[in-house]
């Protein structure tokens, strides 16, 4: 069957219909198309959110677990809380490759534990130095710097120990590939690399191309690997479908950091959950300082197109990764 069969079903036409209410009834029919898909995605991402909240809910140890307060500052900094983009990423890629909703549940899970050590380490003073996250205080605001170090070094090993004990993932060459992709994607030549550059590069100017290579590597890559590990959940993931998702997840994860940039200049500490204008404050080179506001809104949606044409070739089974690229853009947080 044709992929866009849709496109080729004639309509019943009624010969009293003019041009002009056929047209009407067009419009008419595609707006409630598409509130109706819009519905449904936001129901899957409620949905998958929850699943995802339960997930970590239950491989983080609990709070009574010693040693207490670690565990405690652990759940703290994980759970009831965040978009949970990057898991939502790995289960749109992995139903795009037919995996099942619980064979994806683990890898997703390590890419947001990995994720929620950085923004712990990346809030510390030695670091981004912030006291507000996810509209609450910095894990090291509310237990203390060493407290804080230690949650970032056991979220990441919890990370890398979810994958490996996978009951779902029968195969080891398959969680071999995950932890090698997370790794890379976390390590000196990935986010902790960015992260470096970007200390580095505070209070110099960087070119684009400059500040493209950093977030390539502090946001991108985590983000790419969310992608990955959501394909690799399928055991019988097609190439060509890998590697579209591969060109889709670099594109949107570089579009995901200058509307970063982008609300960080436009929108205020309440609606972020974090300190706006915060690399302003740092004197930090960023999407917004470098081509004007504007030209930075016209990148993003130029990186939109770029994701949207790496899924060109699919119809329907890539919708969910069309409609997270869309929430990606118009995220207010
Ligand atoms: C983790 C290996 C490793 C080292 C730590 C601190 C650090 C090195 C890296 C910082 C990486 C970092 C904080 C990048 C910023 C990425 C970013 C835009 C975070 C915000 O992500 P959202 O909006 O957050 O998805 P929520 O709260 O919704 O999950």
């Amino acid at each position: 069957m044709h992929r866009n069969w849709l496109h080729f079903c004639p309509l019943t036409i009624n010969p009293a219909t003019t041009d002009k209410a056929m047209t009407e009834l067009n419009l008419d029919q595609k707006q409630d198309q598409k509130a109706e898909q819009k519905e449904a995605f936001e129901a899957w991402t409620a949905d998958l959110q929850a699943r995802m909240e339960n997930v970590l809910d239950a491989h983080i140890p609990s709070a009574d677990t010693l040693p207490t307060k670690l565990h405690e500052a652990m759940r703290y900094s994980v759970l009831g809380g965040g978009k949970r983009v990057r898991a939502l990423l790995a289960y749109a890629a992995g139903e795009f490759c037919g995996a099942e909703l619980a064979t994806i549940d683990l890898p997703a899970a390590s890419v947001e534990l990995i994720h929620a050590f950085s923004l712990v380490h990346d809030d510390m003073p030695c670091m981004d130095d912030d006291e507000l996250r996810r509209g609450k205080l910095s894990t090291h605001k509310k237990y203390g710097d060493a407290i804080a170090l230690l949650v970032g070094d056991a979220l990441q090993s919890l990370a890398f120990q979810l994958i490996s004990q996978d009951k779902l993932l029968k195969n080891a060459t398959q969680k071999l590939q995950m932890l090698h992709v997370l790794a890379l994607a976390s390590g000196s030549r990935g986010m902790a690399g960015g992260q470096a550059i970007d200390l580095e590069s505070i209070g110099i100017p960087l070119t684009r191309e400059e500040l493209e290579q950093m977030h390539i590597h502090k946001t991108g890559a985590l983000i790419r690997a969310a992608a990955l590990l959501g394909a690799y959940s399928s055991h019988n993931a097609n190439e060509d479908k890998i590697k579209a998702i591969d060109h889709f997840a670099k594109a949107i994860g570089l579009a995901f950091q200058v509307v970063d940039d982008i609300l960080d200049a436009e929108a205020d500490t309440q609606t972020l959950g974090k300190t706006a204008g915060k690399d302003a404050q740092h004197n930090k080179s960023t999407y917004v300082t470098i081509l004007g506001l504007s030209a930075a809104k016209q990148l993003a949606s130029e990186l939109h197109a770029n994701a949207m044409a790496a899924l060109s070739y699919y119809g329907r089974e890539a919708d969910l990764l069309r409609q997270l690229a869309h929430f990606i853009m118009h995220r207010s947080f």
